[in-house]
């Protein structure tokens, strides 16, 4: 890939080429056992649903949008809320409120993040380009911050907070309102620990973390509960071949939403030229965190203690905050099956 594209989705982006390599390997299935198709996207946890908060820096990699196809499609998740973060303020707000009004999900509550770090809009601009945000039929909260911390106080029961991106808002939230600690779990697509992009085997200083180092510190430094998946587990995947097929031609409303904004993310990536048909998607990090929040038992699981230190790797260290992580796949291509069901079939 050459073309040229926004600055905060190039640490991803431009490890794409070697990451197929690396797939391609991965996929041949020396390495993973049969794939069982339908078996985890059938295993659905009983009883009540999870009430879920939405962070998320969408509209930079076009990732988020696709894990929020995943929560809309997912029975098992309560959507409340849904916060931009990372700034980009209005674009993020609207990419939210458009997706759920054409998922007909209006009754979620869409706020707007602090107007902090990031500015102006991105990649999938062209789609809210006419999007009136005083249209949307749902609540839009000026203070998404405080709407979250509202939400979690009022709640009955544990909240999850789902974080999908660099985290000023919750930072504020804790610095806000620090009780909420005490009724959040957090899941989030966070880190590097043993393995970095592309599948490499040393670590990197992961993007949502390096971007804002402090407040991912004090994110992973408050005393609630934490899941994350780190590169180790979500920087593998990538829908190719009759996966992604299934789901570019999917005639389901979600399915082509997202696949709608993955064309025009391509071509604004391209300087606003057409590119070629694409293939496969990019890598879809932010799709295993929404997995995890409703089950965890295709990946490995290990409690770690980390450390996010200031250069913004996530290193083991006993002084660290002790936290669940996805450390490896016990079946990679089960996970892209669930993801490809999950995204393509009914509710
Ligand atoms: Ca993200």
């Amino acid at each position: 890939m050459s073309f040229s594209i926004h600055p905060s989705v190039k640490p991803r982006l431009f490890r794409l080429g070697l990451l197929c390599v690396t797939m391609a390997g991965l996929l041949s299935g020396a390495l993973l056992p049969a794939a069982e198709p339908g078996a985890a996207a059938k295993a659905k946890p009983a009883g009540k649903k999870i009430p879920v908060i939405l962070d998320t820096d969408i509209g930079d990699d076009i990732d988020d949008t696709w894990a929020l196809g995943l929560i809309l499609k997912s029975p098992e998740i309560d959507l409340k809320l849904v916060v931009g973060d990372q700034g980009k303020v209005e674009y993020r707000a609207k990419l939210l409120a458009k997706f759920l009004q054409n998922a007909g999900r209006t009754d979620v509550a869409v706020g707007k993040g602090l107007d902090v770090n990031a500015k102006g809009d991105g990649g999938q601009a062209a789609w809210v380009a006419d999007y009136n945000l005083k249209s949307y039929p749902g609540k839009v909260h000026e203070d998404g911050v405080q709407a979250m911390i509202d939400l979690i106080m009022k709640s009955p029961e544990p909240v999850t907070l789902l974080a999908l991106g660099p985290v000023p808002n919750l930072k504020v939230a804790l610095e806000r309102e620090p009780k909420i600690a005490n009724k959040v779990r957090v899941v989030g697509m966070y880190g590097s620990v043993r393995k970095g992009y592309e599948n490499k085997p040393q670590p990197d200083p992961e993007y949502n973390v390096k971007c804002d180092v402090k407040a991912c510190q004090a994110v992973f430094n408050a005393p609630w509960e934490m899941v994350i998946t780190p590169l180790d587990t979500c920087g593998l995947i990538r829908l190719k071949g009759d996966k992604y097929a299934k789901v570019s031609a999917s005639k389901d409303p979600i399915a082509a939403t997202i696949i709608q904004n993955y064309r025009i993310w391509l071509k604004a990536n391209n300087k606003g030229q057409d590119v070629p048909p694409e293939k496969e998607s990019s890598v879809l990090f932010d799709t295993v965190a929404v997995y995890l929040v409703m089950t965890q038992s295709l990946c490995k699981m290990e409690d770690l203690k980390i450390r996010v230190n200031d250069e913004g790797f996530t290193v083991e260290d006993p002084q660290g905050k002790k936290m669940s992580v996805a450390t490896e796949w016990k079946n990679l291509a089960a996970y892209e099956d669930y993801l490809v069901e999950r995204l393509t079939g009914g509710k």
